[in-house]
């Protein structure tokens, strides 16, 4: 096992929309780098990337998968991301460990959604990057044309370094704008250029010439003077270009047919900067500070994904940005503040794991069975704790009720939901109180599906995903007294409670509330508490639909009680039976939860935004536009946004999204109201 310094590794992210050929051109690249030895098919399920039976039964990448290669000298850590917008969570931990980014466009349908999305988040993280230009093979592929679109979109820093020969089924293979040579036909010959593509020959090699020699002064001022820059000049600027993000260059190929691919590996080892030339943020008394990348320095590694593994347990994937961490070793967990044992540590690629005795800084590695470390921690050397600044995931936002299928299911289905949450920051827990339901929270309809596939295939526990139920509640709109005597005769001695109750309604989130009054005796003190206990139960169960009671406030003025026959069961009854009979008489009406949403799109769909929330009853209470997207609030309540994930989804192709909390109950309107109480009897029925 050949170990790598700084400036062999490149750790490199492949990013898309869904589809655009990510793990085709992962695939294409190991073949090519001798990595494996058959060219699998992600539609035949035979890819090294998307080997997880969720990945072959759906045919996309749902994790992120590790794939490293050597490419001349170097090592090349290839990481193949999902580009389904629920899995976001994997292309952001993927990102962070990354120092150069291949963003895969197809040749036929250009910039789409998830390709806006990517180029984003590599903005946000300054991330160098390379443009794959994929499927040139295709019906309807058109190089120049994306091209066009990327320039436009992404701006002209954005530069082809290579043109394509024909397309379609006459794709041949490419010019090089920097040898000025073309290649075609697999084996790949050197070829004349041909002369229909001259005027873009030129046009495009003189803004390459130019962006370059931009990164120098040497360079400028012999471009100035009119001399040729040599291709060693062109290629180091261009280095210098692509890794101060001054230049992306733009490369094309087809992943399917296996043409362009070695360059766009050489592009990698050529353009794309190693560990060493990129810093590592660490938090230092809750400042951020940068740290230099170096082997010889102690410890401090990133984690930044788990697995869970039912047969091999918990599996922990981390970054080396220092020192060196090795197998059977003790480390300090920095974030959690406790030592944790690291047996044999592996490297992966895609499913196959191979032991090695160390894994040095830049590189990427795993470990098995971790005690208390998980994703988003710092391991290092306890004398020398550092924490690098944790990954920013996503907060999950749609939630779906998780029902165990059978009894087995249920006893197991706690321990299967922390497992699966464990493995995926995107994917939250919560038990709901009031309705009894645990929720699962996620990204996406699709994201959580497959959670429930998970659970299945990994710990045997099979589960229902259903929208989740909305905690109404009832309360009283006027005041009312009631009365109510227990009053029974059985055999031996009877049963004799005797209450009445002033029920009074209080604001909106003021509870439940227990007074008494009592004159004289007339209800004796030592049952006060079992008239109370009453109540209290009698208020979970209110007189329209069975929702528990709010914003209310009882107070016990009067009653009788008998010397033999009373008994706190007896009041109890008494209390409970009392109360119904004053919320009927009480005007009882339905509440409901609101919530504040604040949804971010792009301006031009406002409209559509507005006019879709005017549908659910919405209240929009501010819009605040900030250059072309605008971020509209609102109330709305939660009834009718329990799938606002995928409604803004379909209304905006994926370029919205929301925030959601609770703000406060109000009234359901008595339309609503009526309908709600007809479901509520169907159910129970
Ligand atoms: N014609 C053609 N199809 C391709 C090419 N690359 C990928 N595909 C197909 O596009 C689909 C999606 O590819 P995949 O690699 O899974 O894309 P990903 O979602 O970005 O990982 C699959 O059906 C591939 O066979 C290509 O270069 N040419
Ligand atoms: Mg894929």
């Amino acid at each position: 096992m050949p170990q790598y310094g700084l400036e062999n590794i490149r750790n490199v992210v492949l990013l898309s929309h869904a589809g655009a050929g990510k793990t085709s051109t992962s695939e294409a690249i190991l073949f090519n780098a001798g990595a494996i030895s058959r060219f699998g098919k992600v539609d035949e399920g035979t890819s090294t990337s998307d080997y997880d039976p969720d990945e072959v039964k759906r045919k996309i990448s749902i994790n992120l998968t590790l794939l490293p290669c050597q490419w001349r000298d170097t090592k090349v850590n290839l990481i193949d991301t999902p580009g389904y917008s629920d899995f976001v969570g994997e292309v952001k931990a993927a990102l962070r460990v990354s120092e150069g980014a291949i963003i895969v466009l197809c040749a036929a349908s250009g910039i789409e959604v998830g390709s806006e999305q990517v180029w984003g988040y590599c903005q946000e993280a300054n991330l160098p990057r390379l443009i794959f230009v994929n499927k040139m093979d295709r019906e309807n592929a058109d190089f120049f044309r994306t091209v066009e679109e990327v320039r436009s979109e992404f701006g002209s820093k954005c530069l082809p370094v290579q043109l394509p020969v024909g397309a379609h089924d006459n794709f041949q293979g490419v010019v090089d704008l920097l040898t000025m040579k073309s290649y075609l036909g697999s084996p790949p010959k050197e070829a004349e250029i041909p002369s229909s593509l001259e005027t873009q020959v030129n046009f495009f090699r003189e803004k390459l010439v130019e962006a370059v020699a931009e990164t120098d002064d040497r360079l400028i001022e012999k471009y100035l003077g009119g001399e040729e820059l040599s291709l060693k000049e062109l290629k180091t600027g261009l280095r210098q270009a692509t890794v101060s993000g001054s230049v992306v260059p733009i490369l094309t190929g087809s992943a399917l047919q296996n043409t362009g691919i070695n360059w766009l590996l050489d592009a990698v080892y050529d353009y794309l900067p190693s560990p060493k030339e990129r810093d590592v943020a660490i938090v230092s008394d809750s400042a951020e500070q940068k740290i230099e990348p170096s082997q010889d320095a102690p410890l401090a590694a990133l984690v930044f994904k788990t697995s869970a593994d039912p047969y091999v347990g918990k599996l922990t994937y981390f970054r080396v940005y220092t020192g060196a961490i090795d197998s059977n070793s003790q480390v300090w967990n920095a974030i959690r503040g406790g030592a944790e044992r690291i047996g044999q540590l592996f490297l992966l690629k895609g499913k196959n794991q191979e032991p090695v005795p160390q894994i040095r800084a830049g590189d990427i590695g795993a470990v098995a069975k971790l005690g208390l470390t998980s994703t988003g921690d710092t391991l290092c050397r306890q004398d020398k704790p550092v924490k690098i600044v944790p990954i920013q995931f996503p907060e999950p936002i749609f939630g779906e009720a998780v029902y165990p299928k059978t009894k087995a299911d249920l006893d197991k289905l706690g321990e299967a939901l922390s497992k699966i949450s464990e493995e995926d920051p995107t994917l939250r827990v919560r038990r709901e109180a009031d309705t009894g339901e645990s929720i699962l929270y996620g990204i996406g309809e699709t994201q959580l599906e497959v959670a429930a596939d998970k659970m299945l295939r990994k710990f045997g526990v099979g589960v229902k995903l259903e929208t989740p139920k909305v905690p109404y509640k009832e309360t009283i709109t006027i005041p009312a007294k009631a009365e109510y005597k227990h009053r029974k005769q059985t055999g031996g001695h009877g049963q004799y409670g005797h209450v009445l109750l002033e029920l009074v309604p209080l604001p909106r989130g003021s509870g439940v509330e227990f007074a008494q009054k009592v004159v004289g005796g007339s209800v004796p003190k030592n049952y006060i508490p079992a008239v109370e206990k009453g109540v209290y139960e009698a208020v979970q169960d209110g007189v329209l639909a069975h929702y528990p009671v709010v914003d209310l406030k009882t107070k016990l003025y009067d009653g009788s009680y008998h010397p033999v026959d009373s008994s706190e069961i007896c009041f109890k009854i008494a209390g409970a039976q009392a109360l119904k009979k004053g919320l009927s008489q009480a005007q009882p009406i339905l509440l409901e939860p609101i919530t504040n949403i604040r949804i971010t799109v792009p301006s031009d769909l406002t409209g559509d935004i507005i006019g879709d929330l005017n549908t659910k009853r919405a209240r929009v209470q501010g819009m605040n536009p900030e250059g072309d997207i605008n971020i509209i609030e609102a109330q709305v309540p939660l009834a009718e946004v329990l799938r606002y994930a995928i409604d803004l989804k379909s209304m905006t192709q994926g370029r919205g999204s929301y925030t959601v909390e609770f703000s406060h109950y109000e009234e359901v309107p008595p339309h609503i109201t009526q309908k709600i109480i007809a479901e509520r009897q169907a159910e129970k029925t």
